[in-house]
């Protein structure tokens, strides 16, 4: 109990620097915030990504074929209840069998199924066929917070809820909490969705984004991308997206994980290609990993060296260093 009331002015020392450092390297600047839920709403938020405009389409056309049948459905109810009722329809007619209708109901569902396979099924494709991807972001969810590393630069950091235990806050909107919020470049509306830190992505850039967990099964995903994926330990899943449009996007995790899954949410900034060169030299710089060019030198070494193997072995190298960062103190206390 103690260490539980000690723990988050403690930690208020440290976040104090970190929300500098965010300052400066993860600006929001003039960012819009695109990818949130909004109060009431009912529909999807806006499409960003090819992705995510196919899919909400195909959700629409499914919904006319739906409300079709639905309506025929409740038609026929309608006739059978009124016209063949015990009143209109004293003496029934004793047949059970009609061939050419029990051909009717069977062909009928199969071909509207047909019908919607044929535009799910490329949606589906798009989705699951992972392009080459000119960034790749590897994310592991913990609990109960997201770590991002780029891989090809050997950096990594953590990305926890602004207002979480981890930041100083337990997991509730005080003043404090408004304040940090307010420094990040967000409102009030952003609490529950707003990270420390984000993932920084260039727009119109196919990104690959490989997916795990280090605990428990967690999900990780951005509506407007119209992308989610499991996170399973032990497991490594690929999603892809390219965004649209800079701006800020939220998501947050989509697989029960334990008592703080409602406070690991997701923050993704979509930036200029400049303004995310300039972010990987800050980040690279920050979290120290590999600069840029020495990176791009031993990228091109491996691939005139070894070819196809260079994946699995940078796989494996990510897999370990994720394992490290074992939950620390303040999560568990949580
Ligand atoms: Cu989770």
């Amino acid at each position: 109990m103690r260490l539980r009331t000690l723990m988050p002015a403690f930690l208020t020392l440290f976040s104090g620097s970190a929300a500098l450092a965010q300052e400066e390297g993860n600006p929001i600047g003039e960012l819009p915030i695109i990818g949130a839920p909004s109060d009431g709403g009912i529909g999807f938020q806006p499409a960003s990504t090819s992705i995510a405009h196919d899919l909400q389409w195909l959700d629409g056309m499914v919904l006319i074929i739906i409300t079709a049948i639905t309506l025929f459905i409740v038609a026929l109810l309608g006739i059978v209840i009124f016209r063949y009722g015990e009143k209109r329809n004293k003496t029934p007619k004793g047949f059970t069998h009609n061939t050419p209708l029990e051909i009717a109901w069977t062909l009928g569902p199969i071909l509207i199924l047909v019908f919607i396979g044929a535009f799910s099924l490329p949606v589906l494709f798009e989705e699951q066929v992972i392009p080459e991807g000119e960034v790749t972001v590897k994310t592991t969810g913990y609990q109960w917070y997201w770590g991002y590393e780029y891989p090809d630069h050997d950096f990594g950091f953590d990305s926890y809820m602004i207002g979480s235990p981890a930041t100083g806050g337990d997991n509730r909107l005080t003043d404090e909490v408004r304040a940090q919020l307010q420094e990040a470049g967000y409102s009030e509306d952003e609490f529950k969705l707003a990270t420390t830190t984000a993932m920084v992505v260039p727009v119109d850039t196919d990104i690959v984004v490989q997916v795990t967990g280090a605990d428990v099964i967690h999900s990780w995903t951005i509506p407007a991308f119209g992308v989610k994926q499991d996170a399973v330990p032990g497991r490594l899943a690929e999603l892809w997206f390219r965004a649209d449009e800079e701006g800020v996007y939220f998501g947050q995790c989509s697989e029960l994980c334990g008592i703080a899954h409602a406070y690991m949410p997701i923050t993704v900034k979509v930036v200029s290609q400049e303004e995310y060169e300039a972010w990987l030299d800050w980040a690279i710089e920050e979290y120290g990993g590999t600069p840029r060019d020495a990176s791009m030198a031993q990228q091109g070494d491996e691939t005139e060296g070894q070819g196809d193997g260079d994946d699995a072995a940078r796989l494996v190298e990510g897999e370990a260093a994720g394992g490290d960062e074992a939950p620390s103190g303040e999560d568990q206390a949580n």
